[in-house]
This record gives structure tokens, C-alpha cells and sequence, in this order.
């Protein structure tokens, strides 16, 4: 395939490429419901768009901290050192964005959410989290949502520190909704009993954000 140039047009034969890989997955899936690796009304993307309030906040790996306060037995705030100082994990998996775009085999390393909590230890009651960022941004999920398996704080992406317009130094993410829950620039985990919606959230969009039920909007 050429454009108007006659030069080959790299980036709609990967788009095209990706999809063709997407698809050859259709019997590799042990769920009848996710034969379809992209979720209704969404288009596949190999750049990373980058989607934000339009503040985009420089936060160096020294001055970064992370507090875990609210409903739990061990408040705490963490240092760069003391993140790193974690055990870490790594997990791929796929972005979806409620402006339509999705990106496959995004390959996350950090803390999972699940060590973290361990760690804070959530008390009886606690059933409700909301993320905040360092631009004000905030975020909210549902505690056993955001333990899920595949939830991390993320400090890497394909192997590269997550540079500063993606949420660099340290982002969440959560796989299983849509990217917006996936707050950048981490900056305070509050655990509470009762739940609390974010700046999207309150602004109309969906109090969860599955892209399989297309959970976009209130
Ligand atoms: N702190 C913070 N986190 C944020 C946002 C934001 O404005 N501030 N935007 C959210 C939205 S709406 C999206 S779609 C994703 C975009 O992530 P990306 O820029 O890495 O693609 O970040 C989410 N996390
Ligand atoms: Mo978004």
C-alpha cells in the first residue's frame, strides 16, 4: 500500500498487521465473551495519545511520595527508595480509552496493588478507593476492583520509566476499566467506607468503566 507519495504506508500496515493478530487470538481465548480481543466501538492504535487536564506536572523520583491514609490500620507514604524497595512485578496488558482507542501488550512494571494493601491493611468496612494526582486529578474504584490481579502502581512501561506526559514518575493502572480510572501522577491512595466520585466521574462519565459493556458514560 502507497499514499498520495508513493511511499509505503508503515503505520496502516501495523494498524492493520495488529488487527490481523487480534483476530488470530479468536480461538485462543478460553472466554466465549472475550473471543474479540477489542472491546464495542473502539479502534486499535500503536502510538500511546497522550490524554490529560492539561497540566502535566514535573515530579522527580526524589520528590515524588505516596500517601495510603484513610480506612486503614497502617497509614503510610512511601519514597521513591521506599517504592523500589518493594517486590516488583511485571504484567502486560491492554489499554482502553474511552475516547475509542485501545492499545494492546502494554508490558507495566511496579508494585501490585494487592502488595500494597497488604501492606496499608484496609479496615473492616473499607469497601471504596480514590486515586489523586499531583495536577489535582482524582479518580475513583471500587476496593476489590482496584486489588484486582493485574493492578499495579507502575513505575515502567515496555521496560522505559514512564516519562512525565504518561504519569511519570508513578502511575496506577487498571487494566479491567477504562484508561481514565488509571490515574497519573500518583500521589495519595485514600481508602474509604463509602464511596466518592472523581473529576470524570462527576462530570457524567460511568461510575465503573468496563469497555466490555461499553460503560462510558452515566
Ligand atoms: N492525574 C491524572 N491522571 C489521569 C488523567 C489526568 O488528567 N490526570 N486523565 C485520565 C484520562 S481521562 C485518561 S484517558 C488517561 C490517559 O493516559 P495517557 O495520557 O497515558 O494515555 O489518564 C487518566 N489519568
Ligand atoms: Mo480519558
Amino acid at each position: 500500500m502507497t499514499d498520495e507519495d508513493g511511499k509505503p504506508r508503515d503505520k496502516l500496515v501495523a494498524i492493520k498487521q495488529a488487527w490481523a493478530e487480534a483476530g488470530r487470538l479468536l480461538t485462543g481465548k478460553p472466554d466465549p465473551a472475550r473471543a474479540e480481543r477489542l472491546p464495542p466501538g473502539q479502534r486499535l492504535v500503536t502510538n500511546w495519545p497522550v490524554l490529560d487536564l492539561g497540566v502535566q506536572p514535573a515530579v522527580s523520583r526524589e520528590d515524588w511520595a505516596l500517601d495510603v491514609d484513610g480506612a486503614v490500620v497502617n497509614p503510610l507514604r512511601w519514597t521513591w527508595a521506599d517504592l523500589m524497595a518493594q517486590p516488583q512485578v511485571e504484567s502486560v496488558s491492554d489499554i482502553h480509552c474511552v475516547t475509542q482507542w485501545s492499545r494492546f501488550d502494554n508490558r507495566w512494571s511496579g508494585v501490585s496493588t494487592q502488595h500494597l494493601l497488604s501492606v496499608a491493611q484496609p479496615l473492616p468496612g473499607a469497601a471504596h478507593v480514590v486515586l489523586h494526582g499531583y495536577d489535582g486529578y482524582t479518580t475513583n474504584v471500587r476496593l476489590d476492583h482496584f486489588a484486582g490481579d493485574d493492578c499495579l502502581l507502575a513505575h515502567s512501561h515496555d521496560e522505559a520509566p514512564i516519562s512525565r506526559v504518561h504519569g511519570g514518575p508513578v502511575r496506577v493502572i487498571i487494566p479491567q476499566w477504562y484508561l481514565w480510572k488509571s490515574a497519573k501522577w500518583l500521589k495519595r491512595i485514600e481508602i474509604r467506607r463509602d464511596d466518592s466520585p472523581g473529576f470524570w466521574e462527576v462530570r457524567g462519565y460511568h461510575n465503573e468503566g468496563d469497555p466490555w459493556s461499553e460503560q462510558r458514560y452515566r
